[in-house]
């Protein structure tokens, strides 16, 4: 009889399993896990060209289970959740964390309620979060108004909030610096992410200080942050009362994780700039036209800014930048048709198709 094949993607336990001794979990937590994690980090070349050499990987956060960066977090809150008794747990939600939650939930056979703004989710997003049974309640309001909701809620019943302010969240998506460093070898010299309810900056702030900390890596890399040109209080300076972006993921006008958001940058000598929608959606095209990577409008920001950076000579061609790409283009597939051209109506005839082949 032949060996088993040993493959590594066989062995992936999940981001619990692989990064568990650094993470507040211990033999008696019931590990809930969908084996988020290991996901790619692929070299962008046409980007590396258009920065003049700067080498530049995308990290494909895209590619956990319910296709955002939110699984990572998701893991570690509902694992912890079910080991305090909870019952249910809730969160608002500008779509993915919703999405997560909701597919988490229903793993640990526990109950969810998701609010988000009416109206303002993309297609893909609500869909999930329908399909894996959670109570999904449009607000009549925004997602700020949603978070604070879900707050109160929390506080005065026994419902698990499960949005980043939960300390578990920002544990499991810290797992997300230490797999770039333990897959580039290194740190990265600068790291570019969207910023919007400020969780996942602040996270991976916390990874890669751990990874220093313990000496696995020498250096610390520069935080990029980027939010869309109208929905940046971080940028600005004050809460935006009416946030507006294509970006439906960012549109957030008062972050959750503000002030450690900004120490984030500051301790890392980075910088949170603003990118407009324009500018979002020219780096969300070019992904998928020039990279073959669909994401959706939000993680486009990462390569948006990196993009305004490198026009004012930010980078040096022996540097090495990581974009997250928080999550997958299908998440809101409206937005990719209206971006394209319309598909041809054509005769089910064989010179009618090589007619219009060879015309455009
Ligand atoms: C694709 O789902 O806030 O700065 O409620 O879905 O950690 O908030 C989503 C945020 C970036 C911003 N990219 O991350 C939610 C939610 C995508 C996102 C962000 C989100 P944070």
């Amino acid at each position: 009889m032949k060996a088993p094949m040993r493959s590594p993607f066989l062995t992936w336990q999940g981001v619990i399993e692989h990064y568990g001794d650094r993470l507040p979990v211990t033999e008696a937590t019931p590990v809930v896990t969908l084996l988020e994690g290991a996901t790619p980090l692929t070299p962008a070349a046409s980007l590396s060209e258009r920065l003049g050499g700067t080498r530049v990987f995308l990290k494909m956060e895209g590619m956990n289970p319910t296709c955002s960066f939110k699984d990572r977090g998701m893991s570690v809150a509902l694992s912890k959740a079910v080991e305090n008794g909870a019952k249910a747990v809730i969160c608002a939600s500008t779509g993915n964390t919703s999405a997560s939650a909701a597919a988490y939930a229903a793993r640990a056979g526990i109950a969810c309620a998701v609010l988000v703004p009416q109206g303002e989710i993309a297609f893909g997003k609500a869909a999930q979060a329908v399909i894996h049974q959670a109570a999904l309640l449009s607000i009549e309001g925004s997602f700020d108004q949603a978070l604070e909701l879900v707050r109160a809620v929390s506080e005065s019943y026994p419902i698990a909030l499960v949005n980043s302010l939960n300390p578990h969240r920002i544990e499991g998506q810290k797992t997300a610096a230490f797999e770039i460093c333990d897959q580039l070898g290194r740190p990265p010299d600068c790291h570019a992410l969207p910023v919007g309810n400020a969780g996942n900056i602040v996270a991976y702030w916390k990874g890669y200080r751990e990874y220093r900390r313990d000496g696995v890596i020498d250096f610390l890399p520069k935080m990029l942050g980027f939010q869309a040109a109208k929905a940046a209080p971080i940028v600005d300076g004050a809460p935006v009362e009416k946030p507006e972006t294509v970006a439906s993921a960012i549109k957030i006008g008062n972050p959750a994780s503000w002030k450690r958001a900004v120490r984030a940058r500051d301790e890392s000598g980075g910088l949170i700039e603003k990118v407009t929608d324009r500018q979002i959606l020219e780096a969300y095209r070019l992904l998928a036209g020039e990279e073959g990577v669909f994401v959706e409008p939000a993680s486009a920001i990462s390569v948006a800014g990196v993009l305004q950076l490198g026009k004012r000579g930010f980078f040096s061609p022996d540097e090495i930048v990581v974009c997250v790409l928080t999550g997958h283009g299908l998440k809101d597939p409206e937005r990719a048709v209206q971006e394209s051209r319309e598909p041809k109506v054509v005769p089910a005839k064989i010179d009618a198709v090589v007619k219009e082949i060879f015309s455009t």
